[in-house]
């Protein structure tokens, strides 16, 4: 068998289209145009590429992007300042501070200084709550992204086993939450998960969240298997490439993303969709 490749490029453009001609309608009503804050402290070459993949984003939707690119050096003082007056812009709708942040920074006090109503990674712990509840203004990107992929196969999560390998905080828990409110039945393996293959060769859909170069291989996956690849990683020749060992397991499993051009272009396009629902939330 050969899985189906499920391409994030173009269900993300397709998703940026819809924004963009919501985002239109609603300018055209209201005169506000929506708008991002991202900020970046610290110069990681990967940070960089995504935050640019962002502001490109913007640009395409019409928003206005404010960028902030802070030095290595920045005290958390003087982030949670800029924040603080990011909150109060109106003309800044959605903030983001681009993970992960210098030590020394504590990044919990940095999501929880951002206004709830502008926090559109959905980090901050009042977001987290109504997800977890299941009623929610924002999703974070990355996992709303992966349903969005689901959504766009018509991939029935409904009573199927759902194995998500990786617990973090932006990934793997909302992940489970949202495969779960789908009412998938869902594992969330991790490091110290025993006989992981195991587990996942159990998976219809199997989402990889590790952070680890080809972690998944084809003897993890059931045959016909949904694969999802939230990782991206360098290759000691500097391609970008997931979690999951793409060609052996692509030859086993019923569909698979590609890496790059799967789930990181969805993260982005999910934040556009939250930027614009950010930009209704503030005339609320
Ligand atoms: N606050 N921090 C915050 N919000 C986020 O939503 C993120 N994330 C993750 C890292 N830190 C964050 C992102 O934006 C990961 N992430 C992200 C965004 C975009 C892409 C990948 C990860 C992306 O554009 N990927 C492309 C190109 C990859 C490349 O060339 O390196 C892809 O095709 O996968």
């Amino acid at each position: 068998m050969s899985a189906k490749i499920i391409s994030g490029k173009e269900v993300s453009a397709q998703v940026k289209e819809r924004v963009k001609a919501e985002a239109d309608i609603f300018t055209a009503k209201t005169g506000i145009v929506p708008g991002l804050a991202v900020i970046i402290v610290g110069e990681d070459p990967a940070s960089q590429i995504y935050v640019r993949n962002k502001h490109k984003s913007c640009a395409e939707m019409g928003f206005k992007s404010f960028q902030y690119a802070l030095p290595e050096t920045t005290s958390e003082s003087e982030l949670l300042e800029l924040i603080d007056k990011l909150n109060n812009d109106k003309d800044v709708h959605g903030i983001l501070v681009q993970m992960p942040l210098p030590k020394g920074i504590n990044e919990n006090a940095v999501i929880n200084a951002i206004n709830p109503k502008k926090d559109v990674d959905a980090f901050h712990p009042e977001n987290v709550g109504h997800i977890m509840i299941g009623d929610y203004s924002f999703l974070p990107g990355t996992p709303a992204g992966v349903m969005e992929l689901l959504a766009s196969e018509n991939i029935d999560i409904s009573g199927k086993k759902c194995v998500v390998i990786g617990r973090s905080n932006i990934v793997g828990k909302p992940m489970a939450m949202l495969l779960l409110h789908k009412h998938g039945t869902v594992t969330i393996c991790h490091s110290r998960t025993k006989d992981l293959p195991s587990i996942t060769r159990e998976a219809d859909i199997l989402v990889a969240a590790i952070g680890k170069l080809g972690f998944v291989t084809a003897d993890m996956v059931k045959e016909g298997a949904v694969v999802i690849d939230v990782g991206i990683n360098r290759t000691p020749e500097g391609k970008v490439r997931g979690d999951v060992d793409y060609e052996a397991v692509a030859g086993k499993a019923g569909y698979i993303t590609p890496v790059p051009g799967g789930v990181g272009p969805m993260t982005i396009a999910m934040l556009m969709q939250n930027t614009l629902t950010a930009a209704k939330l503030s005339i609320e």
